[in-house]
């Protein structure tokens, strides 16, 4: 593994830590940024451990907006924390100044890092099989949006235009497909026709949007499960993480996100498809979870929408994969030459078994609906 530590020394410094550094490991889960857990010896001999990020420029093309809104976010929260008597040290994340006064440092190569808290006694995983703490990331979620339902969305620069407008989603991918820069098209024929004969869902949000059928929150925008730190003793979501799309957007994009990434039977990057499916008791979970905290907040609207929000969004993350592997691998990470596709492969499985159950998903929803309507 390229373990880019040779910098972390030198970030330190720029943040003021100037303890022992004895301990780094590299957090493998995003698929954009670079993340490090890194330990220091307190003169004490207390060990303090923090995050340190090198931020992915190709993706985040202006790190002060990015920055300005990960930390105005964070200060909303923080208030809101103290005020309803919680620890804003563990229930929110808190991003350090440099020594310069902001909240990046530019280090050799044009790398730019940041570092905050790393909130100890607690754990994130990239799936889950017990309802019950799936039931706490729904609620954890649904907590963060309304965390935020007072914070003013205009104070927000959008880091990524367009992030969930599925339409763009699907231009790209034409684009790609025409492009076929990688000359992998004439290879992808039936995970395009997949695509291609979607296509009228994709305006379906974005329409509602337009004619102010739905309202736009501020909202997370990139819900995986494992963007929530759990307590190690209580198993609660207390910690929403990955703060970087924070912006205005809709209740259904985080919703959708989430049952996408976590109530799929399989990994996202599962390599047999027959392992995909969509679990109906962890949906369950999620949406009594979410509701439990949001559900008050949510119009009728919203929440009829939620089962189908689960399809669009895993529907749109399949194209991103499939035009980032016909762009040749760009944008997301990857580990070998055909990950994207994998990745494309469990989302349109996924897609294709959320069909089969919308219905049963409506129901669900409707019995969770009922049940956290004040
Ligand atoms: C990326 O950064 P990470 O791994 O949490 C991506 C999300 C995708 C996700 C798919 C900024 O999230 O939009 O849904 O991969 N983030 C960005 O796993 O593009
Ligand atoms: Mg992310």
């Amino acid at each position: 593994m390229n373990l880019d530590t040779q910098p972390i020394a030198a970030v330190a410094a720029c943040f003021g830590i100037h303890d022992t550094c004895t301990d780094i490991s590299i957090i493998e889960s995003g698929h954009i940024n670079c993340t490090y857990k890194v330990s220091f010896e307190k003169p004490d001999g207390q060990t303090i451990n923090y995050l340190f990020q090198k931020i992915n420029l190709n993706v985040f093309k202006d790190p002060d907006k990015l920055m300005h809104n990960i930390v105005a976010v964070t200060a909303h929260l923080r208030k809101k924390i103290i005020a309803a008597g919680g620890d804003p040290e563990r229930e929110t994340l808190t991003f350090l100044q440099a020594v310069d006064g902001k909240y990046y440092t530019v280090c050799e190569n044009n790398a730019h890092w940041r570092v905050c808290n790393f909130v100890d006694n607690t754990y994130s995983c990239d799936s889950i099989d017990n309802n019950e703490v799936f039931f706490n990331s729904g609620a954890a979620f649904g907590r963060f949006q309304r965390l935020l339902s007072d914070f003013d969305g205009s104070a927000l620069y959008e880091t990524i235009p367009d992030f969930h407008n599925t339409k763009k989603r699907f231009e790209a991918l034409q684009e790609a497909i025409k492009n076929d820069i990688a000359h992998r098209a004439d290879s992808v024929r039936d995970e395009i026709a997949f695509a291609l004969a979607r296509e009228k869902d994709c305006s379906v949000l974005v329409d509602m949007i337009a004619d102010g059928a739905l309202p736009l929150r501020v909202t997370h925008n990139d819900t995986k499960l494992n963007n929530i730190l759990f307590d190690n003793d209580t198993n609660e979501g207390i910690c929403i993480v990955d703060l970087d799309t924070v912006m205005p957007g809709l209740s259904l994009y985080d919703f959708g996100d989430s049952i996408r990434f976590g109530a799929n039977t399989a990994a996202e990057d599962e390599k047999d498809v027959s392992k995909v499916s969509l679990s109906l008791p962890l949906y369950e979970s999620y949406v009594s979870g979410y509701l439990s905290t949001a559900g008050s907040s949510l119009t009728s609207k919203e929440i009829e929408l939620l089962p189908f929000s689960a399809k669009l969004m895993t529907y749109e993350c399949g194209i991103r994969f499939l035009t980032d592997y016909l762009n040749g691998d760009t944008y997301f990470k990857i580990h070998y030459p055909e990950h994207n596709l994998v990745r494309c492969h469990t989302q349109f499985a996924l897609v294709a078994d959320i069909e089969r159950k919308l219905e049963q998903m409506s129901a669900i929803t409707a019995k969770a609906a009922a049940l956290y309507k004040d």
